[in-house]
């Protein structure tokens, strides 16, 4: 069985669409097996989004994630990865279709409301950073 690490961004918290967001993976099937509201620090943020440190827009979304709290929680299904990857939609808000949660909820590449793992090695990794 597959686990993946998903998360809502600051914005979906302040805007109360947790309940929402978790209601699409409960709905549709997916076994929830952790979940838990916290603030990021830097060193975390850091160590979560280490492929982006160095890109342009990182000390923006940096700045972003650290805002306010976040929920996090760890999904559990077959091949459930590229499933939830699926069901979030594409990186640019404005871009993602209709029906997905970025689609429905979000309109920015930056604040996009939710992240979640992008490969089952991202996602163990990602785990064990917010899940001991
Ligand atoms: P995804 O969240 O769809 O996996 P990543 O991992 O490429 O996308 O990017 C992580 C986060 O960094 C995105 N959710 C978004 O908030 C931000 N981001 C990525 N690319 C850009 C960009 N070109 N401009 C602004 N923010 C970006």
């Amino acid at each position: 069985m597959e686990r993946t690490l998903v998360f809502v961004k600051p914005d979906g918290v302040k805007r109360g669409l947790v309940g929402k967001i978790l209601a699409r993976f409960e709905e549709k099937g997916i076994k929830l097996v952790a979940l838990r509201q916290l603030e990021m620090d830097a060193e975390l943020c850091d160590k979560h989004y280490i492929e982006h440190v160095e890109q342009p827009f990182y000390p923006n979304l940096k700045a972003y994630i650290l805002s306010g709290p976040i929920v996090a929680m760890v999904l559990e299904a077959e091949k459930v990865v590229s499933m939830v990857r699926l069901m979030v939609g594409a990186t640019d808000a404005a871009e993602a279709a209709p029906g997905t949660l970025r689609g429905d909820f979000a309109i920015s590449k930056s604040e996009n409301i939710v992240h979640a793992s992008d490969s089952v090695a991202s996602a163990n990794r990602e785990i064990a950073n917010f899940f001991e």
